[in-house]
C-alpha cells in the first residue's frame, strides 16, 4: 500500500539525467531535450517503465562548456544545442504526466567568463558590475591576492591585464565567481530561480553552494598535507562561511511560495555534522550524502555510513544517498568487489533500502560501468591536467546504452564522448526483456519501496555484527518493517545477529538472485553470493 501522505521529493527515487549522455534527438552527437521526451516512457508512466518519480537535469543553460556545462552564461535560457525554451516546456508537461518530476542544476557559486554579466564586470572598475565578481588588488610585493587555490588546478586568481585586478575563481579561469556579498546579485539568482519556478521546475541541485561566499577580507587559508594544491589548505576562508544560512532560508522562503517545491544541496567536503546545519525548514530540504562513494566494497564500512549519517541527521533533516554521478567514477568500476551485475544488484539494495531519497545515476540501472578512455581521448579539463594520477570524469559520462543498434541507440551521428564496445550485450532494451537482469532488480526494487514505507522511512537498526561480507539491517515504521541482507562476496554467507529476532511473520518481498539463498532464523540470516533480499512484515 503507497502512504497516503506520500511525497514526491521525501518518498519517490531521483534518476540524475546527464543530459547530454542520455538521447540524442538531432544526430549531432549530443544529448538533448527532445532525445529525453523521446525517453521519458522507459522512466516512467507505463506498466513495464523503471519507476522513478523525478529527474535531475545536468545544466542544460547556454554555455561556451569550458566545464561542460557548468560554465554557464545566461541563467534563464536553453542552449540551442540542447533545444528551445518551447522544448523545455513540452519536457515539464510531459514529464508531469507521465508522474515525474523536473529538477534544474543551479550554477550559482560562479557564471562563464562570457557570461554578460562578466563581460561588463572586467571593463572597467568603475562599471555598475564590477563588484558582481571578486576582483582585488595583487599583494603589495606582487602575486596574487592570497594562497587560495583551483578545484581544478593551479591558483584560484587570474589577473587581468585591462583593469590590472586579479579575479577569483574556484575552478577554471573561465568560472569567475560570483560575489554573492552584493544583494544585487543576490537578487538576479533569486530571480532566475523564479523564471524557472514559473515554468513548472520542481526543485533544484545546487552546485557547490557551500562555496557562494568567501570571508570578505580574502585571508589565506591554512595549510595542511594533501596530494592536490586545493587539498593542502582547510578552507576556511573559502567555503562554508556563516553568510551561507541567511541566503539558503531566502531560497527556501521562496520555494515555499510555490506548492510541493525542492532543494538538494551538493555539499563540498563537509561531514555528517556540517551538512545537518544546511537542512531543515530554513535550509535546504537535503544534501547529497557521498558517504557511500567515499567507502571500499566492505560492508561494514557502508554500515558505520549509514549509522554515522542517522545520527547526526536533524530532526527536521531528510537523508540523500547516492552512489555515483557525473563526477565520480561509475560504481561498478570503482568499487571493483565482482562481476559489475553482481555488485550492481547488491549496491543497488543497499542504495534503494536506506531512509531518505536516493538519487541514481542514469546507467546504473543496467549495471553501467565507466568506458575506458585513451589520453588523447580526454577532453575533461581536471583529467588533462592531472593525468595519469587523476583520469578526469570522461570515463563515467559516456553515452547511455539504449540497445545493440549502432552507437548503442544514443545517436545516430558521432558521440561527444566515445560508447563502450559492450553495448550489444550490455543494454537496456536486453535487461527490459530479461526478469533476472540488473535493469528488472531496480524496477521491482522501486516498486517495493514504493509500496513499503518502512523502507523509505524506517527508523535504521543494524543487526549482523561485524563482518567485511554482509550487512543485515532491520528498517521500522509502526505497524510494519523490512529486513534486508546484503552479501558483498562471491561466497555464501550466515550474518548472525547481536540479538534474536522474532522469526514470525516475515515473507520474502523481493531477493536479487531467486535461485540462491535467503533464509532467515531468529539468530541469523544465511545468504549466497552476492544476495540481497529483503524481508517484510507487517503488525
Ligand atoms: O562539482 C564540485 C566539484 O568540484 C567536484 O565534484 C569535482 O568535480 C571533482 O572533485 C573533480 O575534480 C560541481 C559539479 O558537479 C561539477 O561537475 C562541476 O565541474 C563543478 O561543480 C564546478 O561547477
Amino acid at each position: 500500500m503507497i502512504s497516503p501522505d506520500w511525497l514526491w521529493w521525501r518518498d519517490g527515487a531521483i534518476y540524475h539525467v546527464y543530459l547530454r549522455s542520455f538521447a540524442d534527438g538531432n544526430g549531432d552527437g549530443l544529448g538533448d531535450l527532445p532525445g529525453l521526451i523521446s525517453r521519458l516512457d522507459y522512466l516512467n508512466g507505463t506498466p513495464d517503465s523503471l519507476g522513478i518519480d523525478a529527474i535531475w537535469l545536468s545544466p542544460c543553460f547556454p554555455s561556451p562548456d569550458k566545464d561542460f556545462g557548468y560554465d554557464v552564461a545566461d541563467f534563464t535560457a536553453i542552449d540551442p544545442r540542447y533545444g528551445t525554451l518551447g522544448d523545455f516546456e513540452r519536457l515539464i508537461t510531459e514529464a508531469h504526466r507521465r508522474g515525474i518530476r523536473v529538477l534544474l542544476d543551479l550554477v550559482y557559486n560562479h557564471t562563464s567568463d562570457q557570461h554578460p554579466w562578466f563581460l561588463e564586470s572586467r571593463l572597467s572598475k568603475q562599471g555598475p558590475r564590477r563588484d558582481w565578481y571578486v576582483w582585488r588588488d595583487g599583494r603589495p610585493g606582487g602575486g596574487p591576492p592570497n594562497n587560495w587555490q583551483s578545484v581544478f588546478g593551479g591558483r584560484a586568481w587570474t589577473w587581468d591585464e585591462a583593469t590590472r585586478q586579479y579575479y577569483y575563481h574556484m575552478f577554471l579561469r573561465e568560472q569567475p565567481d560570483l560575489n554573492w556579498h552584493n544583494p544585487d546579485v543576490r537578487r538576479a539568482l533569486m530571480d532566475a530561480t523564479r523564471f524557472w519556478l514559473d515554468r513548472g521546475v520542481d526543485g533544484f541541485r545546487l552546485d557547490v553552494f557551500n562555496a557562494w561566499y568567501e570571508h570578505a577580507d580574502y585571508p589565506d587559508n591554512p595549510t595542511k598535507i594533501g596530494l592536490r594544491g586545493f587539498d593542502r589548505q582547510h578552507h576556511i576562508y573559502d567555503i562554508d562561511r556563516p553568510e551561507m544560512h541567511p541566503a539558503l532560508a531566502e531560497l527556501r522562503a521562496l520555494l515555499d511560495s510555490y506548492p510541493e517545491r525542492m532543494s538538494v544541496g551538493e555539499l563540498f567536503g563537509a561531514d555528517p555534522a556540517g551538512a545537518a546545519s544546511y537542512c531543515g525548514d530554513h535550509g535546504l530540504h537535503m544534501v547529497f550524502n557521498f558517504e557511500f562513494t567515499n567507502r571500499r566494497w566492505d560492508s561494514d564500512g557502508f554500515g558505520a555510513s549509514i549509522e554515522n549519517a542517522e545520527r547526526h541527521m536533524a530532526a527536521d533533516g531528510w537523508p540523500c544517498y547516492v552512489l555515483s554521478n557525473h563526477d565520480l567514477s561509475r560504481h561498478v568500476s570503482r568499487y571493483g568487489g565482482g562481476h559489475p551485475a553482481e555488485v550492481a544488484r547488491v549496491a543497488a539494495a543497499l542504495l534503494l533500502t536506506q531512509r531518505g531519497t536516493p538519487f541514481l545515476y542514469y546507467g546504473e540501472e543496467i549495471g553501467l560501468p565507466d568506458v575506458a578512455l585513451r589520453r588523447s581521448q580526454i577532453i575533461d579539463p581536471p583529467g588533462r591536467r592531472y593525468w595519469p594520477l587523476y583520469k578526469g570524469r570522461d570515463p563515467n559520462r559516456a553515452p547511455m546504452h539504449w540497445d545493440a543498434g549502432p552507437n548503442a541507440g544514443f545517436t545516430t551521428g558521432t558521440p561527444w564522448l566515445p560508447v563502450r564496445p559492450d553495448y550489444a550485450e550490455l543494454n537496456a532494451a536486453a535487461q527490459r526483456a530479461d526478469p533476472r537482469s540488473v535493469w528488472s532488480f531496480y524496477r521491482d526494487l522501486l516498486r517495493l519501496r514504493r509500496q513499503t514505507s518502512a523502507l523509505g522511512r524506517g527508523a535504521f537498526e543494524r543487526l549482523s555484527q561485524p563482518s567485511k561480507g554482509g550487512l543485515a539491517y532491520l528498517r521500522t515504521v509502526p505497524g510494519q518493517q523490512a529486513l534486508v541482507a546484503l552479501n558483498f562476496r562471491a561466497t555464501p554467507v550466515r550474518l548472525a545477529f547481536q540479538h534474536p529476532v522474532d522469526p514470525s511473520g516475515w515473507s520474502l518481498g523481493l531477493a536479487a538472485h531467486p535461485g540462491r539463498a535467503a533464509r532467515l532464523t531468529p539468530e541469523a540470516v544465511e545468504i549466497g553470493s552476492f544476495q540481497a533480499a529483503v524481508f517484510v512484515r507487517s503488525g
